[in-house]
């Protein structure tokens, strides 16, 4: 069966191209795709325009929309165990973790299905005159390009495609070339809960070829994508000339900063999960570690004890904890960025190498790694690695932590530990990111809006603003009794 989904037909790339997926754990040969190019993009564009402008589910009312989700979720639940796999073989994920990404993506469906479904989005404006009939009312924006990349591939792309298709939308989604099977997957269960044909399209393939005609398209309303600073900077610059909608979620190179009053075990136990968790391929990954003076030596001796136990392996061995790194140039990246960072001054606590074990040859694996004595200038301390790369930087006090924390062209999270209540409320509220936790790291929730100040994008995901992103807002006011006004008299 082909692997495109263009105007509710599974379909062959055009050019016949075909592209292998292996698995970045040992190498393995996951399957072989078809590999689309920009004729292909730009049929899915036309299927996608065609079912916005004359098909039905713009004009599916919202109640059924929502239930749509609703019933995509349950069968995303029926399968978990099969787009686990999937999603494992494609990222070197462990299993266990993938299953987690997968109960988050049913999640995901079904809070925006009853979101969508409860409507109440359209409102009556009072304060027009009494023969005046004023409303504002929500329309879809129209035909969405949804790019999205490989770290967390199904869940990037549930994030957009349950509020875009909730909304009324029509879309094109390119995921990442690395790890396409499970938006696959999504397609014949959008089909199966009952999506009528042209809503969803899927096109799979390069950036650089198939990814930028559906940042161009004229017949293209919006892009909403996930993905490196420097990609989105030509995303946006593709999407200029059109003037389209664009939502950016561009990574980040978060703060995790701890004062000497915290929790010690709690915030050492975080500080590891916050930067090695998924080998520190997460946008919202704890990379620059900031301790206060008296208690650095203490913690990050700590810190490099969790480091140093941190057994690697592939997605099905059950002692592992951690993956590899996706593709053999996202590590050699990983490693130029350690080797800068010790060029520049930085002192090597841990890691800092591949693994010696003959086992783990055959993938792309990297020893998770503490950078210690980092000052801001630092290369390895100013870019997104996202890898297993922990960079550690002292502070003396709270003006000096939030100084570093923002010293930073991103904005996507950051977290603060202290045992003091008020001082965690001032460092949260004078953080320029769009997420902060007080003596926590990493969860997020449905409900809650998720996205990035500065370069680390605009646009939200998630939350009632990650449905508003995918809906323009229209004012119809209609004169009840129209009569001359004389204006020119
Ligand atoms: O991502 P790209 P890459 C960061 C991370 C990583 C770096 C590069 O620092 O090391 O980005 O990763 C598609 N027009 N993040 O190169 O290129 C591409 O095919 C249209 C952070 O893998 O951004 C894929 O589908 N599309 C991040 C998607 O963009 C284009 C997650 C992401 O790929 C395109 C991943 C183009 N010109 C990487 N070029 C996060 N925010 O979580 C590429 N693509």
């Amino acid at each position: 069966m082909p692997e495109l989904f263009i105007g509710g037909t599974w379909t062959a790339a055009a050019g016949g191209r075909k592209r292998e997926i292996r698995c970045p754990a040992d190498g393995a040969l996951v399957a072989s795709v078809d590999e689309a190019g920009p004729e292909d993009a730009s049929a899915a564009v036309a299927a996608a325009r065609d079912a916005y402008d004359s098909g039905p589910w713009p004009r599916t009312p919202a109640a059924e929309r929502g239930e749509l989700l609703l019933r995509t979720a349950d069968l995303l639940e029926r399968d978990k165990a099969e787009f686990a796999r999937a999603e494992s073989l494609d990222t070197g994920k462990r299993l266990v973790e993938s299953a987690y990404d997968m109960d988050d993506v049913a999640k995901c469906f079904r809070w925006f299905g009853h979101l969508v479904a409860a409507g109440g989005h359209d409102r009556v404006v009072d304060t027009a005159p009494p023969d005046v009939d004023s409303r504002v009312v929500h329309e879809p924006v129209g035909v969405c390009s949804l790019i999205t990349p490989w770290n967390y591939p199904l869940l990037q792309t549930s994030w957009k495609v349950a509020p875009a298709l909730g909304a009324g939308n029509t879309f094109v989604l390119k995921p990442s070339e690395l790890t396409p099977h499970t938006a696959v997957m999504l397609m014949r269960r959008l089909t199966e809960a009952g999506l009528p044909e042209g809503a969803a399209n899927l096109v799979l393939g390069a950036g650089g070829v198939v990814g930028v005609p559906l940042t161009e398209d004229p017949r293209v309303d919006m892009v909403s994508f996930t993905g490196g600073l420097v990609t989105g900077r030509r995303i946006m610059a593709a999407a200029a000339p059109t003037v389209k909608k664009v939502a950016l979620e561009l990574g980040g190179k978060n703060p995790n900063v701890v004062f000497s009053d915290a929790a010690f075990e709690a915030a050492v136990d975080y500080a590891a999960t916050a930067v090695f968790l998924h080998s520190g391929q997460v946008c919202s990954a704890g990379a620059r570690l900031l301790v206060q003076e008296e208690l650095h030596d203490a913690f990050v001796a700590e810190v490099v004890e969790q480091a140093e136990s941190i057994r690697l392996g592939g997605p099905f061995d059950e002692n592992a904890r951690a993956g590899p790194l996706i593709s053999a140039e996202h590590l050699e990246k990983v490693e130029a960025y350690v080797e800068a960072g010790l060029a520049e001054g930085a002192v090597l606590r841990c890691g800092g190498s591949r693994p010696g074990d003959p086992e783990l040859a055959d993938g792309f694996y990297y020893l998770p790694t503490v950078l210690d004595e980092c000052t801001p200038d630092m290369t390895v301390v100013r870019d997104e690695s996202f890898g297993p790369v922990l960079t550690v930087e002292r502070f003396r006090d709270e003006e000096e932590a939030v100084a570093l924390a923002n010293d930073t062209v991103y904005g996507l999270a950051g977290a603060v530990w202290t045992g003091d209540p008020a001082r965690a409320d001032r460092v949260a509220s004078r953080m320029r990111a769009g997420t902060v936790w007080i003596n926590d790291f990493h969860p997020y929730v449905p409900q809650a809006e998720w996205g990035g100040m500065k370069q680390s994008g605009f646009g939200r995901e998630l939350g009632p603003a990650g449905l508003a992103e995918y809906l323009e807002a229209k004012h119809i006011w209609r004169n009840l009794s129209p009569s001359p006004q004389r204006w020119f008299a």
